[in-house]
């Protein structure tokens, strides 16, 4: 058993507080999945913060498609509290995303990941609706543009594909056939230029109704699951202004994010923590006066060449931010050197469960008691 949470039956007591006269109060309309997950996530940053990893349960170092394994369980015996997966190819109607994971087994990790009280992210590998190349083909003209202008064929793919995007995550149901709340971040790490959203290839305004073409299509088809994660990276971030340079809105953004790695292990420490403070403090600072949460929506060390990492590096120098969650890549089980979370016997193990056994860093089991 980890840690203990404290819960404050503290909304139990105010709701049952009433005033001096006795009006018939009006029915409230139910909140919706994704109202409920932002007053989670808040109250979960009031904890802590919640661990995440990308592909959890689908694969990890050495296997691939085992039903319920995780790399992260297999070393401290809990699930992450969060779990990203990615829509790549939802926009070409593939049965699997771009690293081959079934959106069938995303949809059914989905829900289990639920039924533990756990989260789940999403980003999107959209592919090059110019050139049909992959999101790091940024080839074309004006891709952004022409997808934003009315008219343009362009305009007419990529309303389809968000419309996939959106039929997908609007189909993610619990066992009651209700909506599963969830983050979505479309149009990450736009701050750098390898995708073909990113700076150098869209004008701020592109980018802008980029983001919101996206919002209204969700919004058109009454998808209310969905919480919106801003996530730039950590180019041309270097305070509020350039964090905030192609901010789609108030109201759009729900979590302020960034997606900042550590390379170069003990070498590149501190431009890593350089980093950090730069994205990661413009986004809790832009949160907190807008009223809005925080997290730390990507990071990792590939292949954690520094023993100590998870204590040393990641905790001592995000615990001052208040971020609701902090979600690392993927292990790929085909490639030994691409991963971001230990796995049994990695040098890594003792710092990562000194993390775990941290009373700020919540899992799975944790987030069950966080309602
Ligand atoms: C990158 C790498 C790739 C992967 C891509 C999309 O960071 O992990 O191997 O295909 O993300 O998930």
């Amino acid at each position: 058993m980890k840690k203990f949470l404290l819960y404050i039956p503290f909304l139990v007591a105010l709701a049952s507080c009433s005033g001096t006269k006795s009006t018939e109060a009006a029915p409230q309309p139910e909140a919706t999945p994704a109202e409920e997950l932002r007053v989670r996530l808040d109250s979960i940053s009031r904890h802590g913060f919640a661990f995440g990893m990308h592909d959890a349960t689908a694969y990890g170092h050495t296997w691939a498609w085992v039903e319920d394994s995780c790399d992260v369980r297999s070393v401290c015996g809990d699930y992450p509290g969060v779990m990203n997966w990615d829509l790549g190819l939802v926009e070409w109607a593939c049965a699997k995303e771009l690293d081959s994971v079934p959106f069938e087994l995303i949809r059914r990790e989905v829900a289990k990941q639920d039924r533990r009280g756990g989260i789940s992210t999403f980003s999107w590998h959209a592919r090059n609706p110019l050139t049909k190349g992959d999101s790091w083909n940024t080839d074309g003209e004006q891709v952004v543009h022409q997808c934003v202008t009315e008219g343009n064929p362009l305009n007419d793919t990529i309303k389809v594909w968000i419309g996939r995007a959106a039929d997908f995550i609007g189909s993610l149901r619990d066992d009651s056939g209700r909506r599963i709340g969830v983050v979505f971040r479309p149009w990450h790490e736009h701050t750098g230029s390898w995708f073909w959203w990113g700076r150098d290839h869209c004008s701020v305004d592109d980018y802008k109704a980029l983001w919101q073409l996206t919002y209204d299509i969700f919004q058109e088809k009454g998808i209310d699951n969905v919480l919106w994660a801003y996530s730039p990276d950590k180019d041309n971030v270097a305070d509020v202004e350039s964090y905030l340079e192609r901010y789609p809105g108030d109201s759009i953004v729900d979590i302020l994010g960034g997606d900042v790695y550590h390379f170069d292990g003990e070498k590149g420490k501190d431009v890593y923590v350089e980093r950090i403070n730069n994205v990661i403090g413009a986004a809790c600072q832009v949160a907190k006066e807008r009223g809005k949460l925080a997290a730390f929506t990507e990071t990792g060390s590939e292949g954690i060449p520094m023993d100590n990492w998870w204590t040393d590096v990641l905790l001592a120098n995000i615990e001052q931010y208040p971020v609701c969650y902090v979600s690392v890549w993927r292990n790929a089980h085909d490639n030994p050197r691409h991963f971001y979370a230990p796995y049994p016997g990695h040098a890594s193990v003792p710092s990562f469960m000194e993390f775990y056994n941290d009373g700020r860093t919540l899992f799975a089991r944790d987030l069950e008691q966080i309602k």
